[in-house]
């Protein structure tokens, strides 16, 4: 069974968020530390720890976080511009919550894809 996270509780209604869209199988809710004018996490309601974790049952709801991400997107007027979507996944990745989550960041030139250090 995979940790409990923030996220989880946030899913449940447990811990306080912004919560910009909600279905039967996605949550979206603003970024506590914004990189962007828009930031917001979509998140899979299921626990799905990263990225590795995912399996073909998760084909159709890993799918639907790009619709929701495209909706909220249009939403924020932020579609025509151009916005990013990121998914990190492990340490070298730099994911922090291991809740499997899609950055979409917005509202500001994003700048190069990655940053070269
Ligand atoms: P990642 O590095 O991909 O695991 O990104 C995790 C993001 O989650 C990071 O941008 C900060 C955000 N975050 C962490 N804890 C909370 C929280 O309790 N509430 C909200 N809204 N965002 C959080």
């Amino acid at each position: 069974m995979s940790e409990d996270t923030i996220f989880s509780k946030i899913v449940r209604g447990e811990a306080p968020a912004d919560i910009v869209y909600r279905d039967d199988r996605v949550t979206a809710f603003r970024d506590i530390q914004p990189q962007a004018p828009t930031h917001i996490l979509i998140i899979p309601n299921k626990a799905i720890p990263t990225v590795n974790d995912v399996t073909t049952d998760d084909e159709a709801m890993l799918g639907h976080l790009f619709v929701v991400a495209a909706k909220l997107a249009q939403e924020e007027g932020i579609a025509e511009d151009g916005y990013r979507l990121i998914v990190n996944c492990n340490h070298d990745g730099g994911q922090v919550v291991f809740h499997l989550h899609m950055h979409l960041l917005g509202g500001r030139p994003i700048g190069r894809m990655v940053q070269r250090v």
